[in-house]
Protein backbone atom coordinates (compact mmCIF):
# COMPACT_ATOMS: atom_id res chain seq x y z
CA UNK A 1 0.00 0.00 0.00
CA UNK A 2 1.62 3.18 -1.08
CA UNK A 3 -1.44 5.46 -0.29
CA UNK A 4 1.35 8.48 1.19
CA UNK A 5 2.57 8.89 -2.48
CA UNK A 6 -1.36 9.22 -3.99
CA UNK A 7 -1.88 11.74 -1.04
CA UNK A 8 0.78 13.95 -2.04
CA UNK A 9 0.34 13.59 -5.87
CA UNK A 10 -3.81 14.32 -5.36
CA UNK A 11 -2.91 17.59 -2.97
CA UNK A 12 -0.27 19.03 -5.59
CA UNK A 13 -3.00 18.44 -8.27
CA UNK A 14 -5.84 19.55 -6.01
CA UNK A 15 -8.36 16.38 -6.74
CA UNK A 16 -11.92 16.94 -4.92
CA UNK A 17 -11.63 14.34 -2.27
CA UNK A 18 -14.10 12.24 -3.97
CA UNK A 19 -11.73 11.47 -6.56
CA UNK A 20 -8.24 11.10 -4.12
CA UNK A 21 -10.59 8.35 -1.99
CA UNK A 22 -11.55 6.62 -5.37
CA UNK A 23 -7.89 6.78 -5.86
CA UNK A 24 -6.47 5.39 -2.91
CA UNK A 25 -8.91 2.32 -3.10
CA UNK A 26 -8.34 1.84 -6.29
CA UNK A 27 -4.43 2.04 -5.73
CA UNK A 28 -4.32 -0.22 -2.89
CA UNK A 29 -2.08 -3.52 -3.35
CA UNK A 30 -4.39 -5.63 -1.72
CA UNK A 31 -6.94 -8.92 -2.55
CA UNK A 32 -7.55 -7.46 -5.83
CA UNK A 33 -4.47 -8.35 -7.64
CA UNK A 34 -2.26 -10.49 -5.51
CA UNK A 35 0.41 -9.36 -3.69
CA UNK A 36 4.90 -9.01 -4.45
CA UNK A 37 6.25 -12.26 -4.31
CA UNK A 38 9.48 -13.75 -3.48
CA UNK A 39 11.55 -14.92 -6.45
CA UNK A 40 12.30 -18.57 -5.12
CA UNK A 41 8.49 -19.28 -5.10
CA UNK A 42 8.12 -18.31 -8.71
CA UNK A 43 6.97 -21.40 -10.64
CA UNK A 44 8.18 -19.95 -13.76
CA UNK A 45 9.72 -17.04 -15.60
CA UNK A 46 7.57 -14.83 -18.13
CA UNK A 47 9.62 -12.98 -20.42
CA UNK A 48 7.93 -9.77 -21.72
CA UNK A 49 9.02 -7.85 -24.21
CA UNK A 50 7.88 -3.60 -24.16
CA UNK A 51 7.22 -2.38 -27.91
CA UNK A 52 5.76 1.33 -28.99
CA UNK A 53 3.03 0.48 -27.78
CA UNK A 54 2.02 -2.71 -27.50
CA UNK A 55 3.71 -6.24 -25.44
CA UNK A 56 4.47 -9.22 -26.50
CA UNK A 57 2.85 -11.35 -25.34
CA UNK A 58 -0.62 -10.01 -25.39
CA UNK A 59 -2.48 -12.05 -22.96
CA UNK A 60 -0.53 -14.35 -20.11
CA UNK A 61 -2.25 -17.67 -18.54
CA UNK A 62 -1.63 -18.05 -14.78
CA UNK A 63 -3.15 -20.50 -12.26
CA UNK A 64 -4.97 -18.95 -9.20
CA UNK A 65 -2.34 -17.91 -6.44
CA UNK A 66 0.72 -18.76 -8.99
CA UNK A 67 3.58 -16.69 -8.26
CA UNK A 68 5.68 -15.79 -11.26
CA UNK A 69 9.04 -14.00 -12.32
CA UNK A 70 8.41 -11.75 -15.00
CA UNK A 71 11.80 -10.16 -16.39
CA UNK A 72 10.28 -6.99 -18.50
CA UNK A 73 12.29 -5.61 -21.05
CA UNK A 74 11.62 -2.42 -23.32
CA UNK A 75 12.52 -2.80 -27.12
CA UNK A 76 10.90 0.32 -27.81
CA UNK A 77 12.40 3.77 -28.59
CA UNK A 78 9.89 5.14 -25.78
CA UNK A 79 9.81 4.96 -21.95
CA UNK A 80 7.76 2.29 -20.75
CA UNK A 81 5.70 0.49 -18.06
CA UNK A 82 4.94 -3.08 -16.73
CA UNK A 83 2.75 -2.68 -14.38
CA UNK A 84 -0.16 -5.42 -12.93
CA UNK A 85 -3.59 -4.41 -11.42
CA UNK A 86 -7.19 -3.62 -11.78
CA UNK A 87 -8.48 -1.47 -14.30
CA UNK A 88 -9.33 0.71 -11.59
CA UNK A 89 -5.60 0.73 -10.20
CA UNK A 90 -4.28 2.03 -13.84
CA UNK A 91 -6.65 4.84 -14.42
CA UNK A 92 -5.30 5.95 -10.68
CA UNK A 93 -2.24 5.39 -11.47
CA UNK A 94 -2.37 7.10 -15.68
CA UNK A 95 -3.40 10.11 -12.91
CA UNK A 96 0.49 9.55 -11.59
CA UNK A 97 2.06 9.29 -14.43
CA UNK A 98 0.80 12.42 -16.14
CA UNK A 99 1.92 14.32 -13.78
CA UNK A 100 5.22 13.10 -14.21
CA UNK A 101 5.16 13.96 -17.84
CA UNK A 102 3.87 17.17 -16.77
CA UNK A 103 6.79 17.48 -14.67
CA UNK A 104 9.39 16.70 -17.00
CA UNK A 105 10.19 13.28 -15.10
CA UNK A 106 9.52 11.66 -18.32
CA UNK A 107 10.47 12.47 -21.48
CA UNK A 108 10.16 10.86 -24.70
CA UNK A 109 12.98 7.46 -24.43
CA UNK A 110 14.17 8.78 -21.19
CA UNK A 111 13.39 9.05 -16.97
CA UNK A 112 15.13 11.65 -15.43
CA UNK A 113 15.28 10.25 -11.66
CA UNK A 114 17.21 12.56 -10.12
CA UNK A 115 13.75 14.58 -10.89
CA UNK A 116 11.84 11.70 -9.33
CA UNK A 117 13.89 12.43 -5.82
CA UNK A 118 13.13 15.59 -5.67
CA UNK A 119 10.91 17.15 -2.65
CA UNK A 120 7.86 18.39 -3.86
CA UNK A 121 7.89 21.08 -1.01
CA UNK A 122 6.06 18.75 1.45
CA UNK A 123 9.46 16.27 1.98
CA UNK A 124 7.58 13.53 -0.20
CA UNK A 125 8.71 12.91 -4.36
CA UNK A 126 7.70 11.29 -7.22
CA UNK A 127 9.39 7.84 -7.15
CA UNK A 128 8.04 5.05 -9.13
CA UNK A 129 8.76 1.98 -6.95
CA UNK A 130 5.36 0.11 -6.79
CA UNK A 131 6.46 -3.53 -6.60
CA UNK A 132 3.82 -4.13 -8.92
CA UNK A 133 5.73 -2.11 -11.83
CA UNK A 134 8.58 -1.51 -13.46
CA UNK A 135 9.05 1.95 -15.31
CA UNK A 136 12.06 1.33 -18.55
CA UNK A 137 13.83 3.12 -20.69
CA UNK A 138 14.84 1.36 -23.96
CA UNK A 139 16.91 -1.15 -23.73
CA UNK A 140 16.37 -1.44 -19.96
CA UNK A 141 15.70 -5.14 -18.32
CA UNK A 142 13.77 -6.00 -14.36
CA UNK A 143 11.99 -8.22 -12.87
CA UNK A 144 8.89 -8.34 -11.33
CA UNK A 145 7.74 -11.12 -9.26
CA UNK A 146 4.42 -11.41 -8.20
CA UNK A 147 1.83 -13.53 -6.63
CA UNK A 148 -1.72 -14.01 -8.22
CA UNK A 149 -4.68 -14.08 -5.90
CA UNK A 150 -7.38 -16.29 -6.56
CA UNK A 151 -9.85 -14.48 -8.59
CA UNK A 152 -10.11 -10.68 -10.26
CA UNK A 153 -9.81 -8.58 -12.84
CA UNK A 154 -6.38 -8.19 -13.77
CA UNK A 155 -4.18 -6.58 -16.29
CA UNK A 156 -0.64 -5.93 -16.96
CA UNK A 157 -0.51 -1.87 -18.52
CA UNK A 158 1.36 0.88 -19.35
CA UNK A 159 0.07 3.95 -17.86
CA UNK A 160 2.60 6.51 -19.49
CA UNK A 161 0.30 9.08 -20.44
CA UNK A 162 -1.78 7.58 -24.26
CA UNK A 163 0.05 4.81 -24.17
CA UNK A 164 -3.13 2.65 -22.66
CA UNK A 165 -5.12 4.32 -24.82
CA UNK A 166 -3.36 3.42 -27.66
CA UNK A 167 -4.03 -0.03 -26.53
CA UNK A 168 -0.35 -0.92 -23.98
CA UNK A 169 -1.80 -3.53 -21.86
CA UNK A 170 -2.42 -7.45 -21.89
CA UNK A 171 -5.20 -9.57 -20.64
CA UNK A 172 -3.84 -11.87 -17.54
CA UNK A 173 -6.27 -15.00 -17.42
CA UNK A 174 -6.82 -16.60 -14.03
CA UNK A 175 -7.09 -20.40 -15.13
CU1 LIG B 1 4.16 2.51 -22.88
Amino acid sequence: MNASKFLVIAAVVSMPAATFAAGADGHGHGMASGEPGKASQASRTINVEMYDNYYEPEMIDVEPGETVRFVVENKGNLVHEFNIGTPGMHDAHQKEMKMMVEHGVIQGGQIHHDMMNMDMGNGHSMKHDDPNSVLLEPGESQEVVWTFSDKGNVEFACNVPGHYQAGMYGEINLK
